[in-house]
């Protein structure tokens, strides 16, 4: 946020986290860089103070939907950006139904219970994704051999886990590129690197549940057990 204020930035939008961040408000508010936190994780019994706490997980939140993953909240705020925007007469030159591909994903990976609005979101995700997904999106589901239709299971199983990859075996930076992408051959190569992070992943889980069971041993036929 430092770095921010004295590039010149005045106002700071969270994705997925923030609803009790107190320490990092109070240092916005210091800084005078107004926050929008955009976040669906539980609240505690007192908010943190910024320019604005959007969370359909609030109890004063009026939005008809309780659980929406970071990035539907995130979603819904460009909505009503866009909506002001045409207000005031300056349509957007940006089609936000592009996004929904990456909302389905999102929502999706997230677990979310797939009714209400989420269902929404993710029915026109899945057009999205079939009949014109962003570059990153097409360039993935080429690596991940994905064949025919694109489900929901395809979400679950191939696309998802290789974007997850990067955060738990490297950094989540290279899914942001990714996902920011809109260079064919950047996306190709970015959406490799998932891949192989991906294999990486899959073959230290492969190794952790052998140790496990070796751990066990004759125990293996209980129920309820934790290994460390
Ligand atoms: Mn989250």
């Amino acid at each position: 946020m430092q770095e921010a204020v004295a590039s010149g930035v005045g106002l700071g939008i969270s994705v997925d986290t923030g609803t009790t961040c107190f320490a990092a408000c109070e240092e916005a508010k210091r800084l005078g860089l107004n926050l929008i936190i955009t976040d669906h994780h539980l609240p505690d019994k007192h908010l943190p103070k910024a320019f604005a706490l959007l969370n359909p997980a609030r109890e004063d939140c009026g939005f008809s939907e309780r659980k929406l993953c970071g990035t539907g909240v995130a979603f819904f705020l460009l909505m009503a950006v866009w909506q002001c925007l045409r207000r005031l007469g300056e349509p957007p030159g940006y089609d936000l139904r592009l996004l929904l591909d990456r909302v389905a994903v999102a929502t999706v990976a997230d677990m979310m219970d797939l009714v209400g609005v989420n269902r929404i979101l993710v029915a026109y995700g899945l057009q999205q994704l079939n009949h014109s997904p962003c570059v990153g999106m097409s360039a993935l589901m080429k690596v991940a051999r994905v064949r025919g239709k694109v489900t929901v299971e395809t979400i679950g199983f191939y696309i998802a886990p290789r974007i997850n990859a990067a955060g738990r075996m490297q950094h989540g930076d290279v899914a942001m590129r990714f996902l920011l992408s809109s260079d064919m051959e950047e996306a190709n190569a970015l959406a490799n690197q998932l891949d192989e992070m991906n294999k990486h992943r899959r073959n230290i889980e492969i190794k952790v549940l052998q140790q496990a069971t070796n751990l066990l041993g004759e125990k293996k036929q209980n129920n309820g057990l934790m290994v460390y």
